[in-house]
């Protein structure tokens, strides 16, 4: 009989199995002998330039693969990403994070070792509030079946989990059980046939019905349901901003991103003047609703998540999303409805004008145009967030952004999951200067790597986004020469834009580079600002003044 994998093998193997082939991280001393480990697996270790954005990497990873992980030493490495782990809380990203820890014979002596902050529970208690499970695998007789039961309730609950990984419990054998049968959640038959056949009836009653995709969607695997309930009630579909790209960009029904008085003025009118609007998967945060400036009608609202279903002002508890979107298919006949023509998003029509300043509007038209099918789009937060909005990605999760959590320093990092998640996609990072300041280093990585990726600073000068709700020094950065940052970091281009023509002329040899990142650094005036920004600094300003609630 072979022998019994050691505890960390273990771990490698079962996450290798769920299609986790990289680990992102930084080592330390209480996580060596797991490296050691790793390097022995078929799980390839990424090295990162910090923690927090090794967690930012398996978050994109994670969103482009179904699971990601990273792996942190103990203390200094494990509280660096909780920023990052908190935002892939908040998003429905399951990322597995592993830290080592001192020895379960070093703690018995309660030493004051380095990295210590404070009793040993204390971070596994902080990890417990950002994460759906957390494990310490200091009883070798247990620790297969925690190992188990914390990726299956990052898989079920498409959240992040932490394990915590004593050094002298790495090589220590562990003790196989018998499986556990998946907890799967199951809907209420009866509570589900009465919803749908109540969501049936108003739907072939509605003269304008529209659907509304949300980002629990994709976090369900549901996205192929959607098309087919899209392409058989001949819906016309929006897409919430957290959940965008839930649904290829240029499908013929896609009406855009709906935000309120924030996202485009044609997918607005055709959600608000609904008069059946179906909400599946969206989850109503203050972002997607564009900082409540969205007047959404609950009489002609049906929504379907987390777990139940509400129609106008009543409440079918125990439906899953799951249930709901197949049964609604079987149940509806198909629909002959007209789709709306398709939009093919923004343009920049006359692009280059020789000699033109660039400005954001033009800039985000001309990329929606030199958008290839083979991009994912990930986007920092800043300006780029709001201006992107409109921008049409050609194949569904094709958009990475913290387009709720909002943190910046999501950026480039993300890309490098993503890129390594999926290398047959070219990533164009659309970040600014100030978010770029935050996690810019992880670029090195993907030079590391060998990335194609096209990386656009949006570089208006400081904290644009800020400026628009209060102004003040403190929304000044330091002046960096972006373009010029492979003389530092190696094997990157760059260009720096200030006009149309030089966009053109940059963007031409950014694509046609396959070996190495590059970076277009594009000048843009601090006063210059998408519409969508413009429309939401001046909700939040009145927030800040407490002119609204
Ligand atoms: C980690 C983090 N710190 C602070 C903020 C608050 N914040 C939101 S946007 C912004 C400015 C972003 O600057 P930049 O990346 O240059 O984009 P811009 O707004 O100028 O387009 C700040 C500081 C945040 N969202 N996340
Ligand atoms: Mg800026």
């Amino acid at each position: 009989m072979p022998a019994a994998p050691t505890i960390g093998e273990y771990l490698l193997d079962k996450l290798y199995a769920a299609g986790v082939a990289h680990v992102f991280g930084v080592p330390g001393d209480y996580v060596l002998k797991f490296y050691d480990q790793i390097v022995k697996s078929p799980i390839q270790h990424v090295g990162t330039t910090r923690e927090d954005t090794a967690a930012f990497a398996a978050d994109g990873y994670a969103r482009s693969r179904g699971l990601g992980a990273l792996a942190v030493t103990y203390g200094v490495g494990a509280l660096n990403v909780v920023n990052a782990v908190a935002g892939a809380h908040a998003e429905s990203s399951p990322v597995v994070v592993i830290s080592g820890a001192p020895g379960v014979r070093e703690q018995r002596e309660d030493p004051l070792i380095h990295h210590r902050f404070g009793p040993f529970t204390f971070q596994r208690e902080i990890f417990d509030r950002i994460t759906c499970a957390t494990a310490v695998l200091d009883d070798p007789a247990i620790a297969f079946r925690q190992i188990d039961r914390a990726l299956a309730a990052a898989r079920h609950h498409r959240r992040p989990v932490y394990i915590e990984i004593p050094r002298d419990v790495v090589d220590a054998p562990g003790y196989p059980m018998p499986a556990e049968a998946p907890t799967a959640t199951a809907s209420d038959s009866a509570a589900l046939e009465e919803a749908v056949a109540e969501t049936v009836s108003l739907l072939e009653r509605a003269k304008t019905p529209v659907l509304m995709a949300g980002v629990e969607i994709h976090r369900s695997g549901l996205q192929d349901t959607l098309v087919q309930l899209v392409d058989h009630l001949r819906l016309p579909i929006a897409a919430t901003l957290s959940g965008k790209s839930v649904i290829g960009e240029r499908h013929p029904a896609y009406l855009g991103v709906y935000e309120g008085g924030m996202g485009p003025e044609s997918a607005r009118e055709r959600v608000e003047t609904a008069d059946c609007l179906l909400l599946l998967g969206v989850a109503l945060n203050d972002v997607d609703l564009g900082v409540y400036t969205a007047r959404l009608d609950p009489k002609h609202m049906v929504r379907a998540c987390q777990g139940e279903v509400v129609i106008r002002h009543h409440r079918y508890p125990h439906v899953e999303l799951r249930d709901f979107v197949p049964l609604l298919i079987k149940k509806c006949g198909p629909q002959g409805r007209p789709l709306p023509t398709g939009n093919a998003g923004p343009s920049a029509p006359g692009f280059p004008k020789p000699g033109e300043p660039m400005k954001i509007g033009r800039l985000i038209g001309r990329l929606n145009e030199c958008l290839a099918p083979d991009m994912v789009v990930v986007c920092d937060v800043g300006d780029c967030l709001f201006a992107s909005v409109e921008l049409r990605v050609h194949e569904r999760t094709e958009f990475l952004a913290s387009a709720f959590y909002t943190t910046m320093g999501f950026g480039l990092p993300a890309a490098l999951g993503a890129a390594v998640a999926r290398p047959d996609r070219r990533p164009l990072v659309l970040v600014g200067d100030g978010a770029f300041q935050m996690t810019g280093t992880e670029l090195s990585t993907l030079a590391r790597i060998g990335s194609n990726a096209i990386v656009v600073v949006f570089n208006n000068a400081g904290y644009s986004t800020e400026r628009f709700i209060l102004d003040g020094p403190f929304n000044d950065i330091a002046p960096w020469r972006f373009h010029r940052i492979g003389e530092l970091f190696g094997g990157i281009s760059g260009y720096e834009v200030k006009t149309e023509d030089e966009f053109t002329d940059a963007w031409q040899k950014a694509s046609a580079t396959r070996d190495r990142p590059s970076v277009i650094e594009v000048h843009l005036a601090p006063s210059d600002a998408s519409p969508a920004m413009k429309r939401l600094a001046q909700n939040l300003r009145d927030k800040v003044e407490g002119k609204t609630g």
